[in-house]
């Protein structure tokens, strides 16, 4: 599992960023049914669009036994997990605050899988193995694990980017994210958005700005679909997606899983590989 960079991996600063990056009159359209009513025709819409939204995917009681695991690892009662990160804004004043409000100051726990049998229970769930495989066509291995939490009023935008941009993984492989909602998340507390079709456009440049990103004028952002999602929602991408996600200054949580799966038969690059093809170095760019 050593697929991962260090990026978003790493902390991003509460930076501003241009007011019409992203866009809310689009809305992405999903499925109803869970996970057993998705069809051929929604595979290939997968592969069309390089998304694909589940209404309904997880049950009202696994969403809220995930929740329970997430508040488990946040809450410092699994003594061999440290994988927290703050909001950059409030971490210096974390230790003198109750639970709740520690709570809220998180910005993304990680690698939770191996410490939280409730979230390892949705990262396996046959139903979500089944249609990762659909897409693949190979058995889909998990590789990478995150909550990005995104806290009331606090959380940090997530700038445009494409994940492949982050592993070291060959061109071409289908890397599959999957984003599943345990709050209702929306446009105002910073739910999800795509660029529908983007995954067949290539791999785009990096940059180290707000984070490890598409620089944002390269970004078409005039095809900005947005993705709220209900409790139990789930979001497919493909790894070459452009995706991103606004600030929340709302009053309302936004707690999620991040979940990305390589097929099982795909190799490894060297991180020298990925970032002749992602990174800007020697190319004649600027951002
Ligand atoms: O949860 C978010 O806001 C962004 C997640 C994301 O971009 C990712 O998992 O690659």
């Amino acid at each position: 599992m050593n697929t991962t960079t260090t990026s978003e991996q790493s902390t991003t600063a509460a930076i501003p960023y241009p007011p019409d990056l992203y866009r809310f009159d689009t809305t992405a359209k999903g499925i109803s049914g869970g996970f057993t009513a998705v069809t051929e025709t929604d595979i290939e819409y997968f592969h069309q669009y390089g998304y694909l939204v589940i209404n309904d995917a997880f049950s009202d009681r696994e969403v809220s036994d995930a929740l329970a695991g997430m508040i488990h690892l946040m809450d410092g009662k699994c003594p061999d997990f440290r994988a927290i990160q703050f909001e950059p804004s409030l971490a210096k004043a974390k230790d003198e605050m109750e639970d709740d409000e520690r709570r809220d100051a998180i910005r993304k726990i990680f690698n939770y899988v191996n410490h939280e049998p409730r979230l390892n229970a949705m990262a396996t769930h046959s139903g979500l193995l089944d249609v990762l495989e659909r897409i693949m066509e190979d058995t889909p291995q998990l590789f990478q694990d995150m909550a990005l939490v995104k806290p009331p009023r606090y959380g940090s935008e997530k700038p445009w980017h494409q994940d492949c941009a982050y592993f070291n993984l060959p061109e071409g492989t289908t890397v599959v994210g999957v984003w599943v909602a345990l709050d209702e998340a929306t446009a105002e507390n910073g739910c999800m958005h795509v660029i529908p079709g983007s995954h067949d456009e290539g791999p785009m440049i990096h940059f180290k700005r707000r984070d490890w990103q598409i620089c944002d004028t390269d970004v078409p952002v005039g095809r900005d679909t947005m993705v709220p999602l209900k409790p139990g929602g789930c979001l497919f991408w493909h790894g070459l997606t452009h995706h991103g996600s606004p600030v929340n200054r709302s009053e309302q949580r936004r707690r999620a899983l991040q979940l990305h799966y390589k097929p099982a038969s795909c190799g490894e690059v060297t991180t020298q590989e990925r970032m002749a093809v992602y990174g800007s170095e020697g190319k004649d760019v600027d951002c």
